[in-house]
């Protein structure tokens, strides 16, 4: 039995209007949306073949180069922290969206091949038709992003903003913890953006991370198939899976006031540094930084911040120093 297969799933959900979105954020609890986008169609064309999608998305290209990420076989997929905590597992490019749409379609199956990926491809600038031929009623004044790839696994982290995540190819599995559950998933560097778990999903080690156990049992699964949808509240943190050799997807991210959100966002990481220590306080606030992390105790690796990004932690880190230089 997966890991996954142990989880509680997330709940469905009828949305019809606007309305019934904003009843989900101020629950603030994630749910399954099934065959939201059967309207679109581009959900027609990714139901037909990758070809047909890659056909519909081509035709729509206004020639701009976007990011692109690529992971070599080795890393069979996942999108994460490489062995320095520094680099990831994956590069980025830029390249064009149409070579790029091919080139995905002709490492489907191949053996050995690259994952390669667009991620988080401003539709409103790159294809902007298709926000007019695929309409989301229940988030008119939002601008979907595309992520279309191989069989990519996203590691876990958080975003800052509310998400409804949409697939029109493919399968994709999202496993989700609630925010508090950040003591629990042993995230990397937060200066070295996003930051992410340390742990593999797929195959936790359980004697290096005894806490994440505790996450699992708050984690809720949802594997969702083309035309499905997934409401995500901000901050949940959330691992994704991209389950067939070619996959597409579109999200709309949004928060209904920025200040806020950004406050919000501020506000949630000393409560992931409660347990931490600087020992260093006053270069905590000038730019290197050496936090013990509460896995010590544990015989991990403490973690060390090896440039803290000052304009985001500089309102978190403070206080911390100040408290910790009074003691
Ligand atoms: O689909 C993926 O690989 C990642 C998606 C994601 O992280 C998001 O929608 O926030």
């Amino acid at each position: 039995m997966e890991v996954h297969d142990r989880l509680t799933a997330v709940p469905l959900a009828v949305f019809n209007t606007a309305a019934d979105l904003d009843h989900a954020v101020a629950a603030a609890r994630p749910l399954l949306i099934k065959g939201l986008l059967v309207r679109w169609p581009a959900f027609a064309a990714g139901r037909e073949s990758p070809t047909a999608l890659n056909r519909y998305l081509k035709s729509l290209d206004r020639g701009l180069s976007g990011t692109v990420m690529e992971a070599p076989a080795s890393a069979e997929g996942r999108f994460g922290y490489g062995r320095d905590m520094r680099e990831f597992t994956f590069s980025k490019r830029q390249q064009g969206i149409s070579e790029t749409l091919d080139r995905i379609e002709r490492q489907m199956g191949r053996a050995n091949a690259s994952t390669v990926a667009i991620q988080m491809l401003p539709l409103a600038t790159h294809l902007p038709d298709f926000i007019a031929q695929n309409p989301m009623p229940l988030l008119p004044q939002t601008a979907p992003l595309l992520w279309l790839g191989g069989r990519v696994r996203t590691q876990i982290h958080h975003d800052r903003d509310h998400n409804l995540a949409c697939v029109l190819a493919g399968r994709r599995r999202f496993v989700l913890f609630p925010p508090e559950q950040v003591a629990n998933l042993y995230i990397g560097p937060i200066d070295n953006p996003p930051p992410l778990s340390i742990v593999d999903l797929d195959a936790p080690d359980f004697d290096r991370f005894p806490r994440f156990g505790e996450a699992l049992k708050a984690a809720q699964v949802a594997e969702l198939e083309s035309g499905d949808a997934i409401f995500m509240p901000r901050h949940w943190w959330h691992h994704v899976t991209s389950l067939e050799p070619y996959n597409a997807m579109v999200n709309y991210w949004w928060a209904h006031n920025r200040q806020a959100s950004k406050i919000r966002t501020l506000a949630f990481w000393p409560r992931s540094l409660r347990s931490k220590t600087c020992r260093q306080p006053s270069e905590a606030i000038g730019g290197s930084c050496s936090i013990r992390t509460s896995f010590k105790r544990q015989a991990v690796p403490s973690i060390t911040y090896p440039r803290i990004c000052r304009a985001c932690l500089e309102p978190v880190v403070r206080p911390l120093a100040l408290r910790s230089s009074k003691s």
